[in-house]
């Protein structure tokens, strides 16, 4: 129940209603084989696709949401790559109010777009990419008629997505070396980087960790130090060109001392596989992207090897089942007999 546990912390006044699904409070694991082998040795993940709707989007929606129903709001509205549509239409649906989704046609995974569907979303297919769906927002948003902005454009989702950084300190005692996240529209690296300044100033860690974010080759706008017209990635969760969010994750790049780096559609399929063979989390193209970056910034000494790091693994990998399903193998058909078993895995 993050709106209990962060209270202190968070928007959270007298009337506002406490909502959950459950959200917050995710495992915290150590990926010792994974660290292996991009080179780390004390690396751990962050499973924020332990949340309800599957990704990190539900730490700062429950605010947002809980927010609008306390100022008398009719409907949420969001612009989305996919996962904040899926949280909005989730925790819109417990609220009782309407969530309307603006999305990219044809590039939302379908895990996410059955997600907002099923939940009761009123969606909307614009023919452009997010970065034009948030634009339109902007405009749906500043008309009122009780309708609020539940993209990280809203403070209260950004307040609500930086208790993962509290509870990271909680768990190691402490801030790790370094986080490394994938950035899209750079809310979430903001997010955290306040959540461990926070942290630090209230005395429950001794230091703030280097902020590496990591986006995707064709979506790399904080890389290149210029918005892109038409960003593309395999990671759609992160095809964002122009980040709503950018002066607040230079920001926390450069008051931690961190970077932030890209990695090619190659090297994001590459790591998602290692995630789930060598680590045992499943999870989506996006959250792939750090662990690839990892790999290339220990190799060229970059990030150092023995740093403990967190990697934030922010949505599940069954929201992308197409770009998953190449790790799908050849099915060995055997009678249904223990014989025929041995004989189908050449035992
Ligand atoms: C799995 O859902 O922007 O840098 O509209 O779904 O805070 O944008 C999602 C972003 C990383 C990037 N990982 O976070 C949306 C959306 C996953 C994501 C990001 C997203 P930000």
């Amino acid at each position: 129940m993050l709106m209990e546990r962060f209270r202190s912390v968070l928007p959270i006044g007298p009337r506002t209603p406490i909502l959950t699904l459950g959200e917050g409070a995710t495992p915290l694991v150590r990926a010792p084989r994974l660290g292996a082998a991009i080179g780390a040795s004390d690396l751990w993940l962050k499973v924020e696709g332990a949340n309800p709707t599957g990704s990190f989007k539900d730490r700062g929606m429950v605010v947002a949401v809980a927010k609008a129903v306390e100022s008398g709001a009719r409907a949420v509205v969001c612009a989305s790559t996919g996962n904040t549509s899926a949280s909005a239409a989730a925790y819109a649906a417990a609220a009782g109010i309407e969530a309307v989704v603006l999305l990219p046609a044809g590039k939302i995974a379908a895990g996410k777009l059955l997600q907002a569907f099923a939940a009761g979303a009123k969606v909307v297919s614009i023919r452009g990419n997010f970065d034009d769906a948030l634009e339109i927002v902007r405009e749906l948003g500043a008309a009122g008629g009780g309708v609020e902005i539940v993209n990280s454009i809203n403070p209260h989702r950004i307040a609500g997505q930086a208790t993962a950084a509290h509870e990271i300190v909680a768990d190691l005692g402490g801030a790790p070396d370094a986080l490394a996240l994938p950035v899209g529209n750079a809310g979430n690296i903001s997010a955290y980087w306040r959540g461990f300044t926070d942290a630090a100033a209230a005395g429950a860690s001794a230091k703030r960790p280097r902020m590496i974010g990591v986006q995707a080759a064709g979506a790399a706008p904080l890389v290149s130090g210029a918005p892109i017209a038409n960003p593309e990635t395999v990671a759609t969760a992160i095809r964002i060109g122009k980040p709503a969010s950018w002066e607040s994750a230079i920001a926390a790049r450069d008051e931690s001392g961190g970077l932030i780096d890209s990695v090619t559609d190659a090297e994001i399929l590459r790591a998602q596989e290692e995630i789930i063979r060598l680590g045992g989390i499943f999870v989506e193209p996006a959250c792939a992207a750090p662990i690839a970056g990892l790999r290339n910034l220990i190799a060229s000494g970059r990030v150092d090897r023995s740093a403990r790091i967190v990697a934030v693994m922010t949505g599940f990998g069954l929201k992308d089942p197409d770009t998953a399903s190449r790790l799908i193998g050849e099915i060995r058909e055997a009678d249904a007999t223990l014989a025929g078993v041995r004989s189908a895995l050449g035992w």
